[in-house]
């Protein structure tokens, strides 16, 4: 196969699987789904139209299994090629026939993922230019879509100390540069959202960084990224994925509600919104369901990198989210703030290193859509009673009544509010907060 050019054999790279099917609860053949039935309807939309699931480049098609303690475990065909740009494009042809087989609608990818290595940054826009000749043609040919691209500003020894915040303004301009290219590829590619995932925005000690100058740097290059959204009519969402370290001991977007501060201080919490990360929002303290409320309360939530880490160590291991309780409680947040707009769910989750075969990769990716959908269907049998809203409704429902409207009426004091316990008779009885009974209804929603 030359470089650059599209794969036309269906089954090269994963032979002996066919399309992942639908078969039921019932079904025990684990390469099928029970419960993703991506034309079965749920509260109005397809199970598709509410998941809009992607899958990601980098874990599945790019890394080899290396971890820090030893090399790559996964023999894959992809990996091998005449030259650099010729695997590059076995890689781009593996991922659309994977693509095809899980029958998701959505891919993800860096910059770097998609064409061979890059040293400078010239070679870098020319490969990518190839790639996106190749991805195009591959769309075109499969009917995959582009839920969003990326630029990697971490991997290369450059970004050591960040790109948009870096000491040296000539890393920055890099920087810029990829993000330029990937922004514009991202939108001839009809990508619905543009990813920043500030990996290495953020420090190692504060005796050689100054912090100010950092996130006011920030500030600056993501007004300049906005600015040539609007200038290119790139119509997707701009979006930061929190994170709270790792790489960097820490990180600017350590979590929603540190990223809404950052917007609102730089006036563009109307502009960008939130990339949540199940496994983040474990490494800042939180739950996956707290991030994606605290993003519905501040107008900001965008999409979803689905996966969950290590509940034994909270690292972020990228693994597949099997917990359907826990997708459960952040589905009923998602759902209740309306769902997605331009984000989806990508799966940004890998195998482990031992689980080397070819299936491994369609069971991975098969449980964790199932996961997704059962929790789908859980919110469905929630609305049908929704016990949980109902109970807020009463919980909070002093709220409307009169002391309620007067503590909140902006013309009362602190003096007149203190004074109506005197005159009201006011005890402050506390009501139960009736959590059991709540976290009953939604394990039975699960059954
Ligand atoms: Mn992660």
């Amino acid at each position: 196969m030359a470089d650059g050019t599209t794969q036309t054999a269906v089954t090269q790279f994963f032979p002996g699987i066919g399309p992942i099917p639908y078969e039921g609860p019932e079904s025990d053949n684990p390469l099928a789904f029970r419960h993703y039935d991506k034309d079965r309807v749920v509260l109005g939309k397809t199970m598709e139209e509410h998941l809009r699931p992607a899958i990601c480049f980098w874990h599945t098609f790019c890394w080899d299994g290396f971890d820090i303690f030893g090399s790559g475990t996964f023999p894959r065909a992809w990996h091998e090629g005449d030259t650099p740009a010729a695997a590059a494009a076995k890689r781009r042809a593996a991922a659309f026939e994977f693509f095809t087989k899980m029958g998701t609608p959505y891919y993800c990818f860096h910059d770097v993922d998609v064409c061979e290595a890059s040293p400078t940054p010239d070679e870098l826009s020319a490969n990518l230019a190839i790639a996106v000749d190749d991805l195009e043609r591959h769309q075109e040919r499969t009917g995959q879509k582009l839920l969003w691209g990326t630029a990697n500003l971490f991997s290369h020894p450059r970004y050591a100390a960040g790109g948009l915040t870096n000491p040296d303004p000539d890393v920055t301009a890099c920087a810029l540069r990829q993000v330029r290219d990937c922004m514009n590829a991202t939108q001839r590619l009809g990508g619905e959202n543009y990813v920043l995932w500030g990996g290495r925005e953020g420090y190692d000690t504060l005796l050689n960084t100054d912090l100010k100058r950092e996130l006011d740097q920030f500030g600056r290059f993501l007004a300049m990224i906005v600015e040539h959204k609007h200038k290119i009519g790139f119509g997707g969402t701009i979006l930061i994925e929190p994170k709270p370290h790792e790489p960097m001991y820490h990180q600017y977007d350590f979590d929603t509600a540190t990223v809404y501060g950052f917007l609102k201080t730089y006036g563009l919490e109307n502009e960008v919104q939130v990339n949540i990360e199940p496994n983040h929002a474990t490494l800042a303290g939180h739950s996956f369901a707290h991030e994606v409320a605290t993003a519905n309360a501040f107008g900001i939530m965008g999409s979803i990198d689905i996966n969950c880490g290590n509940y034994q160590n909270g690292w972020d291991t990228d693994q597949f989210n099997v917990d359907t309780r826990d997708i459960t409680l952040a589905m009923y947040e998602l759902i209740k703030g309306g769902g997605f707009k331009t984000g989806g769910f990508n799966f940004d989750a890998k195998v482990r290193r031992q689980s080397s075969d070819l299936e491994d990769l369609f069971y991975g990716h098969v449980g964790g859509l199932d996961a997704l959908a059962k929790a789908l269907l859980a919110v469905e049998a929630l609305f049908a009673h929704d016990r949980i809203a109902t109970n807020k409704a009463e919980r909070y429902s002093g709220w409307t009544g009169d002391l309620g409207q007067f503590l909140l009426d902006e013309t009362t004091s602190l003096d007149a509010a203190a004074d109506r316990v005197m005159s009201d008779g006011i005890n402050g009885q506390h009501s139960s907060g009736r959590q059991e009974y709540l976290e009953n209804i939604v394990a039975r929603s699960l059954d």
